[in-house]
């Protein structure tokens, strides 16, 4: 076998409770951001579909678990609902959300699959929305209370936190480009948003140190966060301009969280353009700034799925900077490989150079795929056969080509530990709703929810069976 990964290579996938467990809001579950959004904007969402009962992971972990095991999992990341388990944002439990969770955890440890928990994946309880999200000093503050309270409720079997998934998408979503509610767009509110958020990590971070060295989280438990990672390629890397232009695009999506979170310390170069350009808010304090330094992430995750490519601007931009791209232009490479229901290039070898920049320049954290995979429409369909089996092949090859560059990454002194897939099912997406088909497993939804494998997860099975392919 030409691909052995080390062992302990973490196999597995990922969800997150928003696009899996449906709302079911009868048993104390509060609105989240999407939850008001989709009953005021219906029309944003795909079809019309709002998150409802999603797959209904909330009363099919049990057979979710079991079909985990048939693809030979040893680990699977799910995130907690914070609108669930604290609906009144004021630190009373639901109980029924701490069962929920401890029946998910339990049954995975009885299964033999490390459970991977993160606590914030989009999911904004409406009750902190309406605080100031993650422009609220307040709202940092009561995330670290709730980071507090997961810790202490499950930390006694959950060994892999995360406190974030993707926080650059909120900021991207929420403040920049207007895919997320409250669809705002103003750069600086963006940037105390990302700060905070920042902050936040931080601060659920020092709160996990705490309750370790005190004893209540075992020794060998650790912290992370999960960043959205591309790889920036300039159009040119001859042309001057090019590669300034990629150098900033990088500065943005990828030292802005990367830094802070890694290293203590936000990016100096960044700091510098933000000040030129009149951008840089001056309301955070010193203490602030110290909890950041001291408390890093132990781990990092990344979800892989493209690589941003960069040109010097067509038309120079003028007035107010309201976005990155007022620096530069993106990019498509003519001869690109991509996938054409989600539009997305293709390019496998962007997870060996992300992989290559943390071994070089951050100190070669432990680090591991948090998501990667590909998102078909038509494609899955087009692939079914008469039994209604799907002969994924295109998926199998995007994992192949992608765990082809993980191993030469890893043969190349890469720190790297694991690779979960995006995902275990099909399931919901922010305002994409039903429509990109992540999953190994399909789910029939005209058919009770029905999982069945694809090809895809046949071979994964067996991938993971061999520690490697
Ligand atoms: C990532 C998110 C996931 C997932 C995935 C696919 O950024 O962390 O939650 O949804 O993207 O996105 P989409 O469903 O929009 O294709």
């Amino acid at each position: 076998m030409k691909h052995k990964f080390k062992e302990g290579f973490y196999w597995g996938t990922a969800i997150s409770a928003l696009q899996t467990e449906g709302t079911h809001s009868d048993d104390g579950k509060a609105d989240s951001t999407f939850d008001v959004w989709f009953k005021d904007e219906p029309e944003r969402f795909f079809g019309g579909e709002g998150n409802g009962i999603a797959v209904d992971f909330y009363h099919m972990y049990k057979d979710d678990i079991k079909l985990m095991k048939e693809l030979n999992h040893n680990s699977f990341r799910f995130s907690i609902a914070w609108s669930r388990l604290i609906p009144n944002g004021d630190g009373v439990l639901n109980e029924k959300a701490v069962e929920f969770y401890n029946g998910v955890i339990d049954e995975l440890l009885a299964n033999g699959i490390e459970p991977f928990i993160c606590l914030f994946h989009f999911d904004m309880p409406w009750i902190m929305q309406e605080k100031g999200g993650w422009e609220s000093l307040e709202v940092v503050n009561y995330f670290a209370e709730y980071a507090g309270i997961a810790f202490k409720l499950f930390g006694d079997r959950v060994k892999k936190w995360f406190t974030h998934n993707e926080p650059i998408v909120p900021i991207e979503g929420c403040y920049l480009y207007g895919f997320h509610y409250p669809k705002i767009n103003d750069f600086r509110r963006g940037i105390k948003a990302t700060y905070y958020t920042i902050l936040s990590n931080a601060k659920a971070v020092k709160k996990f140190r705490e309750l370790r060295e005190r004893g209540v989280l075992s020794k060998d438990s650790t912290i992370g966060a999960i960043l959205s990672m591309s790889p920036v390629y300039p159009r040119d890397e001859n042309d001057v301009e090019d590669v300034k232009a990629a150098k900033i695009c990088e500065l943005f999506f990828t030292n802005s969280f990367l830094d802070p979170m890694v290293k203590g310390a936000f990016n100096k170069e960044l700091l510098k353009l933000l000040k030129t350009h009149n951008l840089l808010l001056d309301f955070y304090t010193e203490e602030e700034l110290t909890i950041i330094k001291e408390n890093t992430i132990d781990f990092l995750g990344f979800n892989y799925y493209f690589p941003r490519r960069v040109k010097s601007k067509d038309i120079r931009s003028e007035g107010e900077v309201n976005n990155p791209e007022y620096f530069f232009d993106h990019y498509e490479l003519p001869e690109r490989l991509f996938n054409k229901d989600r539009g997305w290039e293709i390019y496998p070898k962007g997870v060996y150079d992300l992989l290559m920049l943390l071994k070089d320049e951050y100190s070669n954290i432990p680090v591991y795929i948090s998501e990667n995979g590909i998102g078909r429409h038509n494609g899955d369909q087009e692939d079914t056969d008469e039994n209604g089996y799907i002969n994924d092949d295109a998926r199998i090859e995007f994992v192949k080509g992608h765990l082809n560059w993980l191993w030469e990454a890893q043969e190349s002194g890469s720190n790297i530990c694991g690779y979960h897939m995006w995902s275990l099912m099909d399931n919901w997406s922010m305002s994409n709703a039903f429509k990109n088909k992540y999953g190994f497993l399909y789910v029939d939804r005209e058919n009770g929810l029905k999982r069945s494998i694809k090809k895809s997860g046949h071979w994964i099975a067996k991938v993971s069976e061999n520690n490697g392919f």
